[in-house]
């Protein structure tokens, strides 16, 4: 399927005072705003509209544009995010899919999801319960999702921090695992890249129309998605995973 539309959201500069669990680092803003450019130009040039939201100084994770909804062709979903210091980012992503929806649906307390626990693979979606997703919200998202047609499962995760953290959905029946989902009954089925323990990061890559966006400094896994026959694209990440952020979590596409 393709997209016809992105939404991203400038980082703010309180983005280094944002939640994270990893120890890399502070992140430095001037060079987050430089890779969240280049990541806007680059969804550009795979033939998508881009809406690009100011930046939000009261939210400092709100770059991450991809937690508080969740999207199909025909309708959204506001999330109702897990992190209480993000949980209010749902504002104006609502405010901003006005344009271009006429349904939308919520996941309501105490029902909590983030976007980056949920995973669409052409009809199929898959929902991790994670420290941000709970069972109440992955269940009213199943039930959304099931009386539009679509089907559903729930994952527990054992390691990661988001469902999309170690997955990613290349359509053609080609997923990309890591860690535990390499052998998850959940993907027994699917043609499988599988990503090594050293390359986890790249996981978390996002197939846009033609091209396949990918963390830079991972050859293994570049190779890997070229040989599946996929055009690839590289993009410096640095700033971004150190507020445990990937490529999928930068933007809605639909
Ligand atoms: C957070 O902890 O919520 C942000 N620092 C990172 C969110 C990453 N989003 C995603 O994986 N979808």
């Amino acid at each position: 399927s393709r997209f016809q539309n992105v939404i991203v959201k400038a980082p703010a500069r309180s983005y280094v005072d944002g939640l994270t669990t990893s120890d890399l680092g502070k992140p430095d803003y001037e060079k987050v705003v430089e890779q969240h450019k280049a990541y806007v130009e680059a969804l550009k040039s795979c033939d998508v509209e881009a809406t690009e939201l100011q930046a939000d100084e009261q939210y400092p994770d709100s770059v991450f544009v991809e937690d508080p909804a969740v999207l199909t062709p025909e309708f959204a979903v506001i999330a109702n995010p897990g992190a209480e210091s993000r949980n209010g980012e749902k504002e104006a992503i609502e405010e901003a899919l006005k344009k271009f929806y006429d349904k939308f649906y919520r996941i309501e307390a105490p029902g909590y999801l983030d976007g980056g626990d949920v995973l669409q693979a052409d009809e199929h979606f898959y929902i991790g319960l994670s420290e941000r997703t709970n069972e109440e919200g992955a269940r009213q998202l199943k039930e959304i999702l099931e009386k539009e047609g679509y089907k559903a499962d729930i994952l527990p995760l054992k390691e990661f921090f988001h469902l999309k953290t170690g997955i990613a959905y290349l359509g053609n029946n080609n997923m990309v695992v890591a860690g535990e989902f390499i052998d998850h009954p959940a993907f027994a089925d699917y043609n499988r890249i599988v990503i090594s323990k050293e390359d986890e990061y790249s996981a978390n890559c996002i197939k846009v129309n033609d091209t396949v966006i990918i963390p830079s400094g991972y050859p293994e896994t570049k190779r890997k998605i070229e040989e599946a026959g996929y055009r690839t694209l590289e993009l410096d990440m640095s700033e971004v995973q150190k507020q445990d952020g990937g490529l999928s979590c930068l933007s809605l596409r639909f």
